[in-house]
């Protein structure tokens, strides 16, 4: 595999930006390589600078639903463009895009679009805070919900691998509002709430939480959150960044029958552009600025061009479900693709296109579960998959995403080329001893 233009770009890379890249996971420092630098992709593949192939699971990390560039969606994006980049005023499409939205998620009774995920959470969070009049939220451990101050408190997905949960930078004066309860426990989310009655705004989840790889939530855990807010009186956040429109069109919170009071989406809502949203109950929403005290602003939100690219994406899966099932499709593909990692001994985790296999013995419960992963082991999976033309994410700890695109072909190569994955290893053991037998 060649890797000259990458690797000269990196060169350059690194000089300009820290690490070379603009978001940590990019620089592949948890696989030990150096990252590769992508210039196309279209359908299920995505192709870097030096010309080789992969097969993509990493799908932009979520977003890539459809595959890469769907006809219909850059067809749809030239379109917005010829008609200006940005206005800094409301447009139609804000509201057809907020129309389809709610028609998929009645939750989103009312709702707002920022521009990032991180933004999303941010501001679901200051709403929440604004609505109840409390300080104190609760998240969970290995959940990740952006890089805003308060929220970087044992976070997963790139904060995980680099081992700075914390991250530096973070006065301790930001985070001291936030309680840290664990994933599937209920009991520890029961003492949080006892210990801090009528201080807890809100609680803020990932319904399956996808920044520690992948872990599900338990049968139940779900319904007691609800219950659980429901009693203190504190807001319930859902954190569907990843899995809105992903585990099916309503998204987790229809999938498990549980309604939250707010709601966080990015990824698939822009269809490959910049685009969140966070909305939920009309009387909390009603604290949003400028109709309520909670302020939130900027300058971007709502873009034409992103609202083209959501609406479009959202009208193709809606269609797509109604006339092949999309979402069932979908599940059939990744759980082909589940039952080779399981065939080589990885721990697997999945729901519909979503899933992680972890070099664990061990099944993936929580964060410390999924922190018992031979992650040198992972590195030499990844490395093996890039160097065969399979692009998985250069982290144990994020998710792998499958697409409409993914043909069944490009499906069973990619099975067959995880299955060698042992004979490989066999192999290089082998000539390992061989070699030291020579000296
Ligand atoms: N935070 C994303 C993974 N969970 C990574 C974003 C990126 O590097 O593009």
């Amino acid at each position: 595999m060649r890797q000259d233009m990458s690797e000269s770009l990196y060169q350059k890379a690194v000089k300009l930006m820290p690490g070379g890249v603009n978001s940590p996971v990019r620089a592949f420092l948890s696989v030990n390589r150096s990252s590769v630098f992508m210039e196309r992709a279209k359908g299920d593949k995505i192709y870097d600078v030096d010309g080789n192939e992969y097969i993509d699971y990493v799908c932009s990390w979520g977003p890539g639903i459809l595959g890469h560039s769907h006809p219909k969606v850059i067809e749809a994006v030239k379109e917005a463009c010829e008609r200006g980049l940005t206005f800094g005023a409301p447009t139609r499409n804000e509201i057809v895009l907020a129309e389809m939205i709610q028609g998929l998620m009645p939750s989103m009774e009312v709702m707002r679009m920022v521009n990032s995920g991180t933004e999303a959470t941010m501001s679901a969070i200051r709403t929440a805070r604004g609505y109840t009049g409390r300080d104190k939220i609760i998240k969970f451990k290995g959940c990740y919900h952006g890089h805003s101050d308060g929220l970087l408190v044992k976070a997963g997905s790139a904060a995980l691998t680099s081992s700075v949960p914390d991250s530096a930078g973070v006065p301790a004066s930001y985070t001291e509002n936030t309680l840290v309860a664990f994933y599937n426990d209920k009991k520890s989310v029961e003492e949080l709430f006892e210990k801090n009655k009528d201080e807890i705004a809100c609680v803020i989840v990932e319904p399956i939480a996808a920044n520690m790889g992948v872990v599900l939530p338990e049968e139940g855990f779900l319904e007691f959150l609800r219950e659980i807010t429901n009693k203190y009186g504190a807001v319930l956040i859902f954190d569907e960044v990843i899995t809105g429109f992903r585990i099916g069109l309503g998204g987790a919170q229809e999938y498990y029958k549980v309604t939250p009071d707010m709601t966080t989406l990015g990824k698939i809502v822009g269809g490959g552009m910049p685009m969140a949203v966070y909305g939920g109950k009309k009387e909390i929403m009603e604290h949003v600025s400028p109709i309520g005290k909670v302020y939130q602003a900027g300058t971007l939100s709502g873009n034409p061009i992103a609202t083209a690219a959501g609406i479009t994406t959202l009208c193709l899966l809606v269609k797509k479900e109604e006339k092949e099932g999309l979402y069932k499709k979908l599940e059939k593909k990744t759980t082909r693709i589940a039952s080779s990692l399981r065939k080589i001994g990885l721990q697997v985790n999945q729901k519909g296109s979503l899933l992680c296999g972890y070099c664990t013995k061990q099944e993936v419960k929580n964060y410390e579960d999924a922190l018992t992963s031979d992650t040198k082991k992972y590195a030499e999976f990844f490395s093996y998959l890039l160097d065969n033309g399979i692009y998985v994410a250069p982290s144990q700890f994020e998710a792998m995403f499958l697409s409409d695109a993914h043909s069944d072909e490009d499906i069973e190569k990619t099975c067959r080329i995880i299955e060698d994955f042992v004979t490989v290893q066999v192999g290089l053991a082998h000539s390992a001893v061989q070699d030291r037998m020579k000296d």
